[in-house]
């Protein structure tokens, strides 16, 4: 395959509402993530990835979008962009943006002409339909059973028209009609705006979801929710490949830009697809697949996300096998644990207990060292955990709400039980403000910032980790130099060592004759193993005493890399 730059990226997430306040009025900005590029340069990543930044009235934390070519004041000016993007690239980090191409906000000048009547030449940027009858006839419900992804229906009515609008997300976010030309032609305009202004990539925003079946068939439903997440009929249509492979020959490239989708539900063969260079799609693809293994499907009275068993590793190292053979010689592949969408990992796969540190530093080894492209969420090079909230007036996101609206409020089930999987499920977990300092709201800003700091942060903060030789921060710093500094890492091959074992995560990465060993406990107790390997090459390792003369214990999430 040929060299491409982003081969070698590391990806550090940053969620600018979430990372550093420079002006006090309690939400980051981008003078912030300014201030905050030594540190990101020290951590040994080379390029950001920035949730959207532009004008939106917030349902949905910028991902509603009201102006795609503005900036919204909370966040800063034009200026302050432009200066981000050129001190970045003073420090040889590339920037990444998100762009939004499934939807806008309802309060987007778009949808404001839809709305206002049929015939309006805008109408047909969103995909509107009639209401079925009702059961005695006297009224109308909504056209398909389909559930948003929020919870809820896909469809809300207006009474301007006496017609319903199609939303997979939040009702304050329409879905764009991508049958319509105008609207394809419109969104190309907004990427190459950008792209002009000098930005090196882009992260696509649900992008599986732009092709839909709009002969509106029914979803299946077996009654235990209202509506019914029927995704075949709004995920990975065929029709998707020919918008991104369209967008590809106007835009990407063109202009040369990397492109990473979101294709939450893509399973292997679609993502072969999306990413096989020679079909013009897209660089890589981040999918879910390898984070979806936890859910417990036969609860069904809220949507699977909110859900939750034990992981099962053997099933999780052959989901992530899947992936790591799969494209290798195909496409490209993503590697992560965390986002903004997701709890956090050291909560949900490590311990938030005594072995915190020590799971941390092991989920890492684990995922980074595989072949792909890292994705790491802010905060997690520290450890940080999930948010720690009680009380539902402490959650900011809409997600939460809907669930909470559907599951207690209309649907009558406890309380306490759909407040349980808010505190292990919910998006705001991973979106606390970051944990600087050991002052007050964690050094994140002076004034009370837009949602609550963790209450560990007085244990778990940059201040402290910086100067801790032992600290995950530092350990994240090793890995990551060691990532780059082998080729092996990038390009070599993957192949599973102890692959039956329930509790072990072991690989051998190979190329151009040089092989590395990745061994990780995944579990929280000491596990004896089998292992030959050579003594004294011992690269990296999440605990400080070394006994590398033999391998046969590995103690609680203990990780090691060997030069074989
Ligand atoms: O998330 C999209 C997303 O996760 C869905 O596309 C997914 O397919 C669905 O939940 C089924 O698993 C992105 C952003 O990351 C998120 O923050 C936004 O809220 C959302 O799009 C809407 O823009
Ligand atoms: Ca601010």
């Amino acid at each position: 395959m040929t060299e491409k730059w982003w081969q070698k990226a590391i990806v550090y997430q940053v969620y600018p509402r979430s990372f550093y306040d420079s002006n006090n009025d309690g939400i980051g900005d981008i003078q912030g993530i300014i201030e905050k590029l030594d540190y990101i340069a020290d951590l040994g990543v080379n390029m950001i990835w920035m949730n959207p930044i532009f004008m939106s009235p917030n349902d949905d934390n910028g991902y509603d979008i009201s102006d795609f070519y503005a900036i919204s004041p909370e966040f800063g000016t034009m200026e302050d962009v432009e200066l981000l993007i050129n001190e970045a690239h003073k420090r040889d980090i590339r920037v990444m943006f998100d762009l939004v191409m499934n939807h806008t906000s309802d309060e987007h000048p778009w949808f404001i002409e839809s709305r206002s009547s049929k015939d309006n030449p805008h109408r047909d940027f969103y995909i509107w339909a009639d209401g079925r009858k009702n059961e005695n006839g006297t009224g109308t419900v909504e056209p398909t059973n389909w559930e948003g992804f929020f919870g809820g229906s896909v469809w809300e009515k207006d009474e301007q028209t006496d017609q319903y609008y199609m939303h997979l997300f939040s009702k304050k976010m329409p879905d764009l009609n991508w049958e319509n030309k105008a609207v394809r032609e419109a969104i190309y305009d907004i990427a190459r705006f950008w792209a002009d202004k000098g930005i090196d990539g882009f992260r696509v925003d649900a992008i599986i979801h732009i092709g839909k079946d709009l002969t509106l068939p029914q979803g299946e439903n077996d009654g235990s929710r209202a509506y019914v997440l029927a995704d075949k009929y709004y995920a990975n249509l065929p029709i998707v490949h020919d918008y991104v492979h369209e967008f590809h020959k106007e835009v990407l490239g063109p202009l040369q830009i990397m492109t990473v989708g979101e294709g939450s539900t893509a399973g292997i063969d679609e993502a072969k697809k999306y990413t096989a260079p020679e079909r013009e799609e897209f660089d890589m693809l981040i999918t879910f697949e390898h984070l979806s293994l936890d859910y417990d499907y036969s609860v069904t009275h809220v949507p699977p996300k909110w859900t939750h068993k034990k992981l099962d590793l053997l099933e999780f190292k052959s989901a992530m096998r899947r992936w790591q053979d799969g494209l290798y010689g195909h496409g490209w592949n993503t590697l992560y644990w965390n986002n903004h969408d997701m709890p956090r990992v050291v909560s949900r796969f490590g311990s938030n207990g005594v072995y915190r540190e020590e799971s941390a530093k092991m989920l890492a080894t684990l995922m980074y060292l595989q072949w792909g492209t890292p994705y790491i969420l802010q905060g997690e090079e520290l450890g940080m955990t999930n948010a720690e909230y009680e009380d539902l007036s402490d959650y900011r996101d809409v997600e939460v709400f809907t669930l909470y609206n559907e599951a207690v409020v209309k649907g009558g089930h406890s309380h306490d039980e759909v407040m349980a999987m808010i505190h292990n499920r919910c998006r705001d977990n991973a979106r606390t403000p970051m944990q600087w300092s050991a002052e007050k709201y964690a050094g994140f800003s002076q004034h009370e910032p837009w949602m609550k700091v963790s209450q560990n942060y007085l244990k778990i903060n940059v201040a402290l980790q910086q100067d801790d030789p032992y600290s995950v921060l530092n350990y994240y710093k090793k890995l990551l130099r060691l990532r780059q500094s082998k080729d092996v890492f990038i390009y070599g091959t993957f192949r599973f060592v102890l692959e039956d074992d329930a509790n072990i995560y072991a690989y051998i990465r190979e190329y151009n004759g040089e092989k590395v060993l990745v061994v990780c406990n995944f579990s929280g107790a000491e596990r004896a193993i089998q292992l030959e390997v050579p003594k004294g090459e011992l690269l990296l390792a999440n605990y400080p005493d070394k006994n590398d003369d033999e391998l046969t214990v590995l103690r609680p999430y203990e990780a090691r890399v060997y030069q074989l």
